[in-house]
């Protein structure tokens, strides 16, 4: 155990070396390997065939430039990324981002949890990731259609239905997909499954829109009925007022529990009486069609709006963490254990510091980290890759079936992983380790590549 931990120690040494100024990626790569303890110590062959050298490094990183006219006529020019981590399982699978914060390190890092969360949905799909430092933001329709389009003139060349299938993330939904997805038809002139999350009338599936948030829903529920508890009742935070949010508001009102935040970039709204269907359809409109900021929410019913600030502080008996990575600390931890909350289950990758998901574990509350808990989206992208392949659709009741399926095996093989490694109720052990050994076999036996 003692050469185990050294060898760990040095190695997350190295990767920081070699990838200087990533720091999400070394918390990510950081978090699963400390996790994988228990199964190199009985299966050394993962460390000395070289599994783990190979697991860091992506097989392929390509960074293009994306140059676009806006509506004044001028000039913009944007940086393009893709990144296929592990392709040891399936094709290359994975969202794109568009937001202004977007660099190497961060795809780097959502592209590595990407191929462990795709382990654990059983569907046969290896770990990619992608995106533009472009804001969505303020564009008009004309300018992120000219963007998608040059972005896609690069991308088309390194994608495939057989090859990597991105979908979307944050600043990227069913808009920006058809964009690209048009872009890739014209350059290819083949209509195939090479995005997904499309409109349903042109190979689209039914569920992939409410997928993310309504798996991360099925987890909590899977996590509470270990205790013999459930949703209904319960007090809901969530973060973020986009695609995750919004359908985890969604599936929680069909449980009879209570969500009371929504949030965005600029602040948080609190709605103390709960947040009924009908708000829930106004968020929708605001944010997919009006594009408007959340504080209108509260301008329309009688809630609180607080500017610049997270919903950590509002007493909850659950939590989703909908928004963006890193966006809840050890502070933000404490607060939310002093005031009640008992689950946690994270619709948006890696919302948790490190800190506050050891607090989270120490004090044995129901957390459920992200590559467990949000594998809804891309389950539902692996049926939709599915669907196109048949050249069917299935239905709204086959497609949800499915989902509620997949979740529950994800959830019964971190929750019996976690017990087989000597860590009973550690979710963030069982999702690491039951989505590392698939691959890790996967990669022994495809030989050195
Ligand atoms: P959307 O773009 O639909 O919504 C993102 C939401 O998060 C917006 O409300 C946005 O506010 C807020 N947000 C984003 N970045 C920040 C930031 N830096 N600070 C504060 N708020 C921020 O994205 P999604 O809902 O699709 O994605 C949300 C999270 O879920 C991401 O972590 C994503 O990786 C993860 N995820 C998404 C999946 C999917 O299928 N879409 C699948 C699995 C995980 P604003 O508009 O002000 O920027
Ligand atoms: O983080 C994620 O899993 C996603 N953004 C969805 C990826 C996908 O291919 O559906």
């Amino acid at each position: 155990m003692k050469d185990i931990q050294g060898a760990l120690s040095q190695f997350l040494d190295q990767v920081q070396r070699r990838n200087p100024g990533e720091p999400e990626f070394h918390q990510a790569v950081k978090e699963v390997l400390e996790s994988l303890r228990p199964v190199l110590s009985a299966r050394p062959e993962f460390i000395e065939e070289g599994i783990l050298d190979r697991l860091v490094e992506p097989e392929r990183q390509v960074i293009f430039r994306v140059p676009w006219v806006d509506d004044q006529g001028r000039v913009r020019v944007n940086r393009g990324y893709r990144i296929q981590f592990n392709s040891a399982i399936g094709p290359y699978k994975g969202g794109l981002r568009f937001h202004p914060s977007v660099n190497l390190g961060i795809l780097k890092f959502l592209a590595f949890e990407q191929i462990f969360k795709n382990s654990l949905t059983s569907l046969p799909m290896g770990g990619g990731k992608g995106g533009a430092d472009f804001d969505p933001k303020g564009k008009s329709d004309g300018e992120v259609m000219r963007f998608c389009q040059s972005f896609m003139t690069e991308l088309a060349r390194h994608i495939g239905a057989d090859t990597d299938v991105p979908a979307g993330d944050i600043g990227v939904g069913a808009r920006e997909i058809g964009f690209l997805f048009g872009q890739y038809k014209r350059l290819r002139n083949e209509f195939t499954g090479v995005l997904t999350g499309k409109n349903l009338g042109w190979g689209g599936s039914l569920i992939r829109p409410e997928a993310t948030g309504y798996g991360a829903v099925y987890f909590a529920q899977e996590m509470l009925a270990t205790r013999d508890s459930s949703l209904e009742g319960t007090r809901c935070v969530i973060s973020g007022s986009g695609n995750v949010a919004q359908f985890t508001a969604e599936k929680l009102l069909d449980l009879g529990a209570v969500p009371v935040s929504f949030s965005d970039s600029d602040g948080t709204i609190y709605d103390a009486e709960g947040i009924t269907r009908e708000k829930l359809e106004f968020v929708k409109t605001l944010k997919n069609v009006k594009r408007g900021r959340i504080r209108e929410y509260a301008d329309k019913f009688s809630a609180e709006f607080r500017a610049d600030a997270t919903p950590w502080a509002i007493p909850c008996d659950c939590v989703f963490p909908s928004a963006t990575q890193n966006e809840l600390d050890e502070d933000d931890a404490r607060t939310l254990l002093d005031g009640g909350c008992r689950v946690v289950s994270e619709g948006a990758n890696m919302p948790c510091t490190p800190e506050a998901v050891d607090l989270f574990v120490k004090k044995g509350i129901l957390y459920g980290p992200g590559k467990a808990a949000n594998a809804g989206g891309v389950s539902t992208s692996g049926l939709e890759m599915s669907q196109n392949s048949m050249r069917m659709s299935w239905s709204r009741e086959e497609v949800d079936g499915r989902l509620r399926e997949i979740m529950t095996n994800i959830h019964r093989n971190c929750h019996e992983t976690a017990e087989t490694y000597g860590a009973p109720g550690n979710y963030v052990i069982g999702a690491n380790i039951a989505g590392f050994v698939k691959v890790a076999e996967a990669m022994r036996d495809q030989g050195v590549v």
